[in-house]
């Protein structure tokens, strides 16, 4: 648990990954999930508990480069179902197989440890702006810059010259599709406000499977809610909090047509805000690990 008492760097925690590998050799696959403007690679890591297949979870983070609690919670989660000794992270991480891209927005990542600690988007240039970067979590090509983005560079939510501008989602669309088949849910972290939402995004209009995510919803805050009495909220993205088009879980969702998609705000409510305490890692990380313990025991209960 010591590395989870501080934030660290995108060098270190690709370093991390790669000792991951090395120690678990059985266990755990790394993978090029895509590349970077800056010409970094964004790394994944599989992980499997025996040979049979299991219904995939892919986890994301880090598409936002300042909400630092997103990479360091994703991180300890992956290493709980890992090392984790008690019976229901065993049964959990054992009965599927871990997808998890921890930082899906490097450049960024590294920009908030050297330059801006608040820097949200991509790094790329754009033509005949002052301004750097689109936001990420904008530029999907599932209904594309409709609502709650920007067409504006200097925009924090600029959702880029068209779909895919962006080398990163490019890339990792590219990675997704490639794994779809294998796929069953897709949970992407990011801070804060304390909420946990399911697509669409562009709309408030309800999802096929609307009943199964918000009984896997409510499981999912109240076991949160256990350890440390940190409320989140739930419901549909676009009602929960606002409308935004391009993001990862509605092309997920609209594209790849994954059944479990969501979304988590984690801490806080806005106190720090994306400057959380270090010490919030370690109770972050155990009060996410109880609420996917009730989420997966939910739908596996609904078949
Ligand atoms: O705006 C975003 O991309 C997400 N919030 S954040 O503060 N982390 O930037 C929310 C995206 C999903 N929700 C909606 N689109 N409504
Ligand atoms: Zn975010």
């Amino acid at each position: 648990k010591e590395g989870w008492t501080s934030y660290h760097t995108l060098e270190q925690i690709n370093e991390w990954m790669s000792s991951l590998g090395r120690q678990y050799p059985e266990k755990v696959e790394s993978f090029e999930a895509g590349r970077t403007y800056e010409n970094r690679t964004i790394w994944g890591f599989k992980l499997s508990f025996g040979a049979r297949p299991r219904p995939g979870i892919f986890i994301e983070g880090g598409i936002h480069a300042c909400e630092w609690i997103s990479p360091a919670t994703v991180t300890y989660l992956a290493n709980e179902l890992l090392t984790s000794e008690d019976a229901a992270v065993r049964h959990l991480a054992e009965s599927y197989d871990w997808y998890f891209v921890p930082i899906f927005n490097p450049d960024g990542y590294a920009y908030t440890h050297e330059h801006d600690r608040l820097w949200r988007k991509t790094r790329s240039p754009q033509a005949n702006s002052k301004c750097t970067g689109v936001d990420a979590n904008r530029n999907w090509d599932y209904k594309w810059n409709v609502s709650g983005a920007s067409p504006e560079p200097c925009s924090g939510i600029y959702a880029g010259t068209r779909a895919f501008s962006e080398i990163e989602t490019l890339t990792l669309s590219e990675y997704l599709y490639s794994v779809k088949d294998k796929l069953f849910a897709y949970l992407a972290f990011h801070s804060y406000s304390q909420l946990l939402m399911y697509p669409y995004s562009y709309t408030t209009g309800n999802l096929e499977n609307f009943e199964e995510s918000r009984a896997m919803s409510r499981r999912a805050v109240e076991a949160l809610a256990q350890r440390y009495g940190t409320q989140f909220e739930f419901g549909n993205a676009a009602e929960t909090i606002y409308l935004a088009s391009g993001c990862t879980i509605d092309w997920v969702k609209g594209v790849l047509g994954l059944p479990i998609v969501f979304i988590y705000e984690l801490r806080d409510q806005g106190n720090y805000g994306f400057l959380l305490p270090a010490d919030q890692i370690i109770p972050s990380g155990q009060e996410v690990m109880d609420s996917l313990v009730a989420m997966f025991d939910e739908a596996a209960r609904l078949g």
